[in-house]
C-alpha cells in the first residue's frame, strides 16, 4: 500500500479531535505501516473491515465512505448502494457503487456470526435499560436477532427517541457495557465490542422509527416484496421510509402504520422470511402466532439428579414464577452422555422428592418424567417397568454408533411405536453452532409421529433451537403436534430458554393449537393417556 492511502484516515482521526491519537497514529505508521493498517482495521465495525478485506474498496474509499455517507454497517452500505449515494461523491463514483452492490451479498458470509442464545444474551439487559430511559418510545433489537434467526451476523438495538438528541442515550447505554474498544462513535450511533462481540446502537427520532425498524429488521427479500407492494400502490418504499407519489415522505412511528398503507396487517418479524408471507396475508391466512402469554408449563428440564445445576424445588419455584400450571422434571436415563444420569435406584428417591415437593407447591403440578436415551440397539434406556412410573417419558436420540440415516430413522421409529414414549426431544440433534442435525427424511419422521400420536418438540435450548422454524412449520403442517420446551439445566434460564424455543416455534408458523403445552393439564395427561392405552 502506498503511503498516501492512509491520508483520508490520518484526516478522520484529526477531525474527531484525538490530537495524540492522531500524533500516535503516525508514529506507528512510520516505523510498520502493515502493522498500523492492522490496527485500524481493528477498529472500524467489522462490516466496514469485511468490505475491505473482499477487494471492494480501498482504505481511502472506506474513509470516505463514512465521512460522506456515514455508513457502519452492511444495512448502511445496501441503503447507500441503493439510493446510488455512493456514485454521487466524486472520489468514490459508479465503478465503486457496483463494486460495493456486487460485494453484499457475499459480505456477511465471511463475518463469524454469533449464536441466538450468546446474542440474546447480551441484548436483553440493554434493551430493558434503553426502555426505562425517558424520553424513549421503544426499543428493539434490529436484523436476523429480532426475526429469531438461530445464528446471527451481528448484534444491533434500535432506540425510537421523542428527545432531540441520540447521545445521552447512547452515552448511557454503553457506559453499562464492559467495552473492550470503540469501533465508531456519532451522535446518534455507536459500535463497540464487549466480549468479542461488535454491539450496534442505533437511535432514532420517533416521528419516522417505524421506517427504520422496518428496513433494518429485514429480511431483505422481505423488504424487497414489500417494495414491489409499494410500487403498484402509487408509493415509494425505501430504507428511510415510505414516499406518496409527490415525493412526500409519509412519517411512521411504528411499523404498523407502513404496512397499514400497503393494505397488510403487521407480519410478525419471525415469519419475514420472503416466502409466502404477503399471499397468506392477502388471503387473511397468516397464522396467530403462539406468544409466552399462551404457554401454560414446560414439559422437559433437568435437576441434579442428572445434570441440571439446580434441584426440583428450585426448579419448580421458578416455573411457578413464571406463571406457569405445571412442569415435568425430566432427568436423563443411565447411559445418556450427560455428566450425570438418574439411575435406576435413583427413580424412586426422586419420587419421593418429588412428592415432597408437590406438598411444598400444591398451585402447581409437578409431572415425575425422564428423558430417556433410544440406545443404538433401538431399545430404551429404562426397562418398561420403570418406564411405567412416569407420568412422562420423552425419548432422545444421541448417535455416537456412527449409524447411517435409515438406521436413526428406524431407532426414531421405534421409540415412536412404544406407547410409553410420549414425545421426542430436540429430533435433529444438532448443536448450534458446531454441528448440524441429523440428515433425516423429517417429513416421513412427522408423519409418523402423526400416525403413533407422538409429540415433537421445538427445544429452545440455546445449543439444540431443535425443531428449527422450517421443520416446524414442516412438523406442523404433516398434522403433528409440538411441545416447545426450555430443556433447562439451570433455573435462572427457565424463561430465557422458552422465549428461545418460542421464536423457533414463531419461525415455524405454530399457533398456539399446535403446542401441547399451551393446553391445561388434563388435556395434556389425556394425551399421555391415550397413547399409552
Ligand atoms: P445477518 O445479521 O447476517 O444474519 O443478516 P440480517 O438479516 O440481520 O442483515 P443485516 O444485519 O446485514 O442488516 C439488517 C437489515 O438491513 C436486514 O435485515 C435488511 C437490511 N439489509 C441489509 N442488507 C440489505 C440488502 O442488501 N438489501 C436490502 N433490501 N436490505 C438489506
Amino acid at each position: 500500500m502506498a503511503e498516501g492511502d492512509l491520508g483520508p484516515l490520518f484526516e478522520m482521526a484529526a477531525s474527531d479531535s484525538d490530537a495524540d491519537a492522531l500524533v500516535r497514529l503516525r508514529q506507528i505508521y512510520e516505523t510498520c505501516g502493515w502493522v498500523l493498517v492492522e490496527s485500524v482495521l481493528a477498529d472500524i465495525p467489522s462490516d466496514l473491515r469485511w468490505l475491505y478485506e473482499s477487494g471492494a474498496v480501498t482504505l481511502p474509499q472506506l474513509a470516505e465512505l463514512q465521512r460522506s455517507l456515514g455508513v457502519a454497517s452492511a444495512a448502511d452500505l445496501a441503503a447507500a448502494a441503493d439510493e446510488h449515494a455512493i456514485r454521487d461523491v466524486p472520489s468514490l463514483g459508479e465503478s465503486v457503487e457496483t463494486a460495493i452492490a456486487d460485494g453484499l451479498p457475499q459480505l456477511r458470509k465471511r463475518v463469524p456470526r454469533i449464536p441466538l442464545g450468546r446474542a440474546m444474551a447480551m441484548v436483553e439487559p440493554l434493551l430493558e435499560q434503553a426502555r426505562s430511559l425517558p424520553d424513549v418510545a421503544w426499543a428493539e433489537p434490529v436484523g436476523s436477532l429480532r426475526r429469531g434467526q438461530d445464528i446471527v451476523g451481528d448484534v444491533e438495538l434500535l432506540v425510537s427517541t421523542r428527545a432531540s438528541g441520540g447521545e445521552p442515550i447512547t452515552e448511557a447505554l454503553t457506559a453499562t457495557q464492559d467495552v473492550t474498544r470503540w469501533l465508531h462513535k456519532s451522535p446518534h450511533r455507536a459500535y463497540i465490542l464487549v466480549d468479542r462481540v461488535q454491539i450496534g446502537l442505533r437511535v432514532v427520532d420517533a416521528a419516522n422509527a417505524g421506517a427504520a425498524l422496518l428496513y433494518l429488521t429485514g429480511s431483505s427479500d422481505h423488504f424487497n416484496g414489500l417494495r414491489a407492494r409499494a410500487a403498484t400502490r402509487g408509493l415509494r418504499l425505501a430504507s428511510s421510509g415510505l414516499y406518496a407519489a409527490d415525493g412526500t415522505l409519509r412519517m411512521a412511528e411504528d411499523e404498523e402504520t407502513i404496512y397499514r398503507a400497503l393494505d397488510l396487517p403487521l407480519i410478525p418479524p419471525e415469519i419475514r422470511h420472503g416466502e409466502d408471507e404477503l399471499e397468506a396475508a392477502d388471503r387473511g391466512e397468516l397464522p396467530r402466532l403462539v406468544t409466552r402469554g399462551d404457554i401454560r408449563g414446560d414439559l422437559h428440564m433437568h435437576t441434579t439428579w442428572s445434570d441440571g445445576r439446580d434441584s426440583v424445588e428450585e426448579m419448580v419455584a421458578t416455573c411457578r414464577a413464571l406463571g406457569y400450571s405445571y412442569v415435568a422434571i425430566t432427568d436423563h436415563s443411565p447411559h445418556s452422555a450427560a455428566s450425570r444420569n438418574l439411575t435406576v435406584d435413583g427413580v424412586k428417591h426422586q419420587a419421593d422428592e418429588i412428592a415432597d415437593v408437590r406438598a411444598r407447591y400444591p398451585d402447581i403440578t409437578i409431572l415425575h418424567g425422564c428423558e430417556v436415551d433410544i440406545l443404538p440397539d433401538g431399545t430404551l434406556d429404562f426397562p418398561d417397568r420403570i418406564l411405567e412410573r412416569f407420568d412422562i417419558v420423552l425419548a432422545s436420540l444421541h448417535e455416537r454408533a456412527g449409524h447411517d440415516s435409515d438406521r436413526l430413522m428406524a431407532r426414531y421409529i421405534g421409540a415412536m411405536k412404544h406407547p410409553l414414549v410420549s414425545l421426542i426431544t430436540h429430533p435433529t440433534n444438532r448443536l448450534v453452532p458446531h454441528r448440524a442435525g441429523y440428515d433425516l427424511d423429517y417429513e416421513r419422521l412427522f408423519e409418523m409421529a402423526v400416525e403413533t400420536t407422538t409429540l415433537v418438540e421445538i427445544d429452545g435450548s440455546p445449543a439444540h433451537l431443535d425443531l428449527d422454524g422450517t421443520l416446524a412449520r414442516l412438523a406442523i403442517e404433516a398434522g403433528a403436534m409440538v411441545a416447545i420446551d426450555s430443556d433447562c439445566h439451570r433455573a435462572e434460564m427457565l424463561g430465557r430458554q422458552m422465549d428461545l424455543g418460542l421464536l423457533m416455534a414463531r419461525r415455524g408458523w405454530v399457533e398456539p393449537r399446535h403446542v401441547i403445552n399451551t393446553r391445561p393439564i388434563d388435556a395434556v395427561r389425556q394425551i399421555i393417556a391415550s397413547k399409552r392405552g
